[in-house]
């Protein structure tokens, strides 16, 4: 995944004409697309393999299951083109294991605290052990919230140089630059870019706004 304006476009758009759309205005200017089970379950699983062939693909499906079902699903994703797959942490260590075996150097991403207001009920009091349950496993990086950038900065200090993506800027009330700023590397971006009138306005601002807090 390259690390140039530090964007990843959510696209939670269901109506794959719109979200193709907004793919051709913005591709450029994201780093990578995340895609989540409202377009994998609008437009069929091959939306996977074309988004691929015009940027990296990281798969949302924040996979919680027993060691094989992990693996039968990341083995699945990663077929179809994925470069990242994201994954909860409470199912535990053997199941973050199968997944990073079954990445074979892809990426994996471990969710650690929630950016909505319910994270703070059960994913944030476990937030910093999960970050150190995704470095021990050997996860290619964490998210964390937007929402909260002060824990953004927390896990920093658990994950050392892991990657940090960093969802809830814009619609969920996070800033992208506070995010950076506290330690993400990468921000998540979805409705603000995919639901404006002008999204690929929205993103130039949002990389000149990241630009000026590196
Ligand atoms: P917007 O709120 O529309 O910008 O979208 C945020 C995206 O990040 C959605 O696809 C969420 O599913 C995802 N997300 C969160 O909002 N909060 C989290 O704690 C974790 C994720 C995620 O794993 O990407």
């Amino acid at each position: 995944m390259r690390k140039d304006t530090r964007i990843v476009l959510a696209l939670d758009e269901t109506d794959e004409r719109k979200a193709l759309q907004v793919v051709d205005e913005v591709g450029e200017l994201v780093d990578a697309i995340k895609i989540n089970w409202p377009l994998v379950l609008s437009a069929g699983p091959s939306i996977i393999t074309e988004l691929a062939q015009l940027s990296s693909v990281i798969c949302d499906f924040k996979v919680a299951d027993i060691p094989n079902t992990v693996r039968l699903i990341a083995e699945q994703a990663f077929r179809r083109g994925a470069s990242g797959l994201i994954v909860h942490a409470f199912t535990g260590t053997d199941s973050l294991r199968a997944a990073v075996e079954a990445a074979a150097g892809k990426d994996i991403f471990v969710v650690t605290e929630m950016s909505h207001p319910g994270g703070q009920e059960h994913t944030a009091p476990l937030a910093e052990r999960f970050a150190a349950m995704a470095a021990e496993a050997g996860a290619s990086g964490v998210i964390a919230p937007a929402t909260r950038p002060e824990r953004i900065a927390k896990i920093r200090s658990v994950v050392g140089d892991m990657l940090i993506l960093s969802p809830g800027v814009g619609a969920q009330g996070g800033s992208a630059s506070a995010a950076i700023r506290m330690g993400a590397d990468y921000v998540i971006v979805g409705r603000s870019i995919y639901k404006s009138e002008h999204p690929r306005k929205v993103a130039q601002a949002l990389a000149r706004e990241i630009s000026t807090s590196l």
